[in-house]
């Protein structure tokens, strides 16, 4: 007999997420927790209520991409803190997309940061603590045998798209998409067609997001620079989209931190990697 998946035991834990079997064997539930840590893992801190905030900010953003057809491995969202999402293999990459120069792009190019680029500019990096994600061209990929030449094409389109729209929703709340960095998973059909969907999260952990007047920083730099306020920014963002919750289901679902279709076993901590 078929045994019912056990939604106590957390498929893979990331840094700031965790996944969970779903009802069925082509979904999973993506939890997302209030853990933020940057440096490949050197910085570590709880932003109370970044999780929900997250949850929130990334269903409408994905749920507006499928709106306009692109395909994103988003159902729905369960609770406050977690969602339903199509159970992908994951390609082991982050596509970053850059319309302005800021972070490891400044640095590695001396071009300074606030610096707009005179096209968008798409980059790879292997998905990878232990070597800190190296940056990763075309060549690497496909002899890695990380992604088909086809994949590779399709999730360059995607990026551009995703890149394009966001910009516009963006730019309607007053906020500059200046980077952001996007993950990939393929699905295979019975036939053997294999088709490529944008997964992970899209949120102020992934995004760097500068206000359009004051230049004011609304991401996760603030966290990284130490530059305080790193709630007060999540939950602007969430303002400025119109999917802030009012205050009373926010406080009680930022206390509520456990996943609340599992219980987590200790498990967990071994598969620390980032999702
Ligand atoms: N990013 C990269 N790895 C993890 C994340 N979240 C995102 C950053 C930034 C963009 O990718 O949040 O928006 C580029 O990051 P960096 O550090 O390469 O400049
Ligand atoms: N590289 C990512 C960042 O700096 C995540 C991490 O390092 O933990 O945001």
């Amino acid at each position: 007999m078929k045994r019912p998946p056990n939604r106590s035991q957390p498929i893979y834990e990331g840094k700031a997420k965790i996944l969970l079997p779903g009802p069925d064997s082509s979904t999973l539930i993506q939890h997302f927790k209030d853990d933020a840590t940057a440096f490949n893992n050197k910085k570590r801190a709880k932003i109370e209520g970044k999780g929900v905030l997250n949850n929130l900010i990334s269903e409408y953003l994905f749920q507006s991409l499928s709106d306009i057809g692109l395909a994103n491995h988003f159902l729905h969202r369960i609770n406050m803190r977690e969602q339903l999402v199509r159970r992908l293999e994951m390609i082991p990459l982050e596509v970053i997309v850059r319309n302005v120069s800021a972070g490891s792009f400044a640095e590695r190019y001396g071009c300074a940061e606030g610096t707009i680029l005179p096209r968008s500019i798409v980059e790879y990096c292997l998905k990878d603590d232990n070597l800190c994600d190296p940056p990763v061209g075309e060549d690497h990929i496909t002899a890695f045998g990380l992604a088909h030449p086809n994949e590779l094409d399709d999730m360059l389109s995607l990026s551009l798209r995703a890149n394009d729209f966001l910009q516009g929703i963006f730019r309607a709340i007053g906020l500059r998409l200046v980077d952001f960095k996007l993950e990939f998973g393929r699905s295979i059909e019975e036939n053997g067609d294999v088709s490529v969907w944008l997964a992970d999260e899209i949120s102020p952990d992934t995004c760097r997001l500068w206000d359009r007047d004051s230049q004011e920083k609304y991401d996760k730099d603030r966290f990284r620079r130490d530059l305080g306020g790193v709630e007060d920014a999540y939950r602007e963002v969430a303002r400025r989209l119109k999917v802030l919750p009012d205050n009373s289901s926010l406080a009680a679902a930022s206390k509520a931190s456990t996943p609340r279709s599992a219980k987590l076993a200790p498990k967990v901590a071994e598969l620390n990697k980032e999702v």
